[in-house]
C-alpha cells in the first residue's frame, strides 16, 4: 500500500536536525559561488560521489568541509529557510533543530552571524509557512570542555532565543561526562539538556548522559538497547529517543533498514521519534525517513500515528500546545 500521502498528511515534529547537515549540493556551490570560496569539486555529481561513507567520522570530514561555505547572515538564514520549505511539504509542523556554533566560530565566524541569521530564518519560516522551530545549540564533543564552556558565554547574548545544548561530533571516546560542569551550567541557565548517545558509542554513554547531565532526551539511542537494564529506565522515564534511520543506514550504524532496531524500540516501549539528522548528506528529509523505515519495518498506521505522536510529546513545546497538535 502507498503509505506516502498518509504520513504526509500526519501533523508531525523533527527533533533531530542539523542545519549545517541540510546544506545541499547544488547550494553548496550557489554559497561558494557569491561567497569566493574555493571548493574541492567541481560539480554536484562529484559532490555527491564522496557521500558514501563508511562510519560517522567519514561523514563528519565531509560535513566540516561543507559548511565551509556558510560565511555571512544570509547564508544561514537561507539555509534554514530552504530546508523549512522542504519540511514543511513534508507535513512537519514544528522543528527543534541543532546547530554547530563552533564549527563557525573557529573559522573566524562571529557567533551573533550564526545566531542571528538562523533566527531570522526561524521568524520567516513561521510566518511564511505556518512552521515553528526552536533553537538547540550543540557542542562539538572533539573539543575540550572549556571550548565549549567558551561557547556558552559567546551564546549568552541569545539564550533567551535557544531552546537548549547538545552533544554532537565524534561521539567514541568522547563520553558525555567530559561535559558534566558545561552542561551543569547550561542546567543552571534554565536550559533544556540533550546529548547524542548510543549511535556509535556504548550503552554506558547512554548511562551517562541521563545520570551525569540530566538529559531531557537522548538522541539516537540505538546501542541503549544491547542493555535491559537501561532499556527498562528509559521506558520508565518516558525518555523520548530521536532516531535517524537513513542516517543510521548510510553511516553504517544499521546495515539494511529492514535490521533497524525502531520497531524494535516501540515494542520495548520506548518514546522512539523519526528524524532525518543530517537530510542533504543521508538522501532524505523527513518525509523520506517516515515511509522508507515504514515499508522497511511493515510499520502499521497504528504505529505511525504513535511516531508522530511521540514527536510532539517528546518536543519541548509546552503541554497546551503538545495538545493542539495532537
Ligand atoms: C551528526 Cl549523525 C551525527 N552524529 C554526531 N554528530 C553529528 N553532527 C552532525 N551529524
Ligand atoms: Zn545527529
Amino acid at each position: 500500500t502507498d503509505l506516502a500521502p498518509f504520513i504526509r498528511g500526519l501533523p508531525k515534529a523533527e527533533l533531530h536536525l542539523h542545519i549545517e547537515g541540510s546544506l545541499e549540493p547544488e547550494q553548496m556551490f550557489e554559497f561558494a559561488r557569491r561567497n569566493r570560496v574555493a571548493l574541492p569539486f567541481n560539480t554536484v555529481e562529484e559532490v555527491r560521489a564522496a557521500y558514501a561513507f563508511s562510519n560517522l567520522q567519514d561523514f563528519l570530514d565531509i560535513y566540516y568541509q561543507g559548511a565551509g561555505v556558510l560565511l555571512v547572515e544570509d547564508d544561514f538564514r537561507d539555509l534554514a529557510l530552504a530546508y523549512f520549505r522542504r519540511v514543511a511539504a513534508d507535513g512537519c509542523r514544528h522543528v527543534e533543530l541543532f546547530f554547530d556554533p563552533q564549527t563557525h566560530t573557529d573559522r573566524g565566524i562571529p557567533f551573533s552571524v550564526v545566531a542571528e541569521g538562523l533566527l531570522a530564518g526561524i521568524s520567516e519560516a513561521e510566518r511564511t509557512l505556518g512552521v515553528t522551530s526552536s533553537l538547540i545549540l550543540c557542542f562539538l564533543r572533539h573539543l575540550d570542555e572549556d571550548a565549549a564552556i567558551a561557547t556558552l558565554k559567546a551564546a549568552e547574548p541569545y539564550l533567551d532565543r535557544i531552546q537548549g545544548v547538545g552533544l554532537d561530533s565524534s561521539e567514541v571516546g568522547h563520553p558525555p561526562s567530559k561535559f558534566a560542569r558545561v552542561f551543569k551550567a547550561a542546567r543552571e541557565r534554565g536550559l533544556k539538556l540533550v546529548a547524542h548517545a548510543g549511535e556509535e558509542g556504548p550503552p554506558e554513554y547512554v548511562w551517562e548522559a541521563l545520570d551525569v547531565l540530566h538529559v531531557d532526551r537522548i538522541d539516537h539511542g540505538n546501542r541503549a538497547l544491547e542493555d535491559a537494564a537501561l532499556v527498562k529506565r528509559l521506558a520508565a522515564e518516558g525518555m523520548t529517543l530521536t532516531v535517524c534511520p537513513l542516517s543510521n543506514l548510510k553511516l553504517c550504524v544499521v546495515d539494511d533498514l529492514k535490521a533497524h532496531p525502531l520497531k524494535r524500540m516501540l515494542d520495548l516501549g520506548l518514546r522512539a521519534t523519526i528524524n532525518s539528522d543530517d537530510p542533504a548528506y543521508f538522501g532524505g528529509y523527513l518525509g523520506q525517513n517516515w515511509i522508507e523505515v515504514a515499508e522497511a519495518l511493515s510499520l502499521t498506521r497504528a504505529d505511525l500515528v504513535m511516531l508522530a505522536k511521540n514527536s510532539f510529546t517528546g518536543s519541548f513545546l509546552p503541554p497546551a500546545v503538545v495538545r493542539r497538535h495532537l
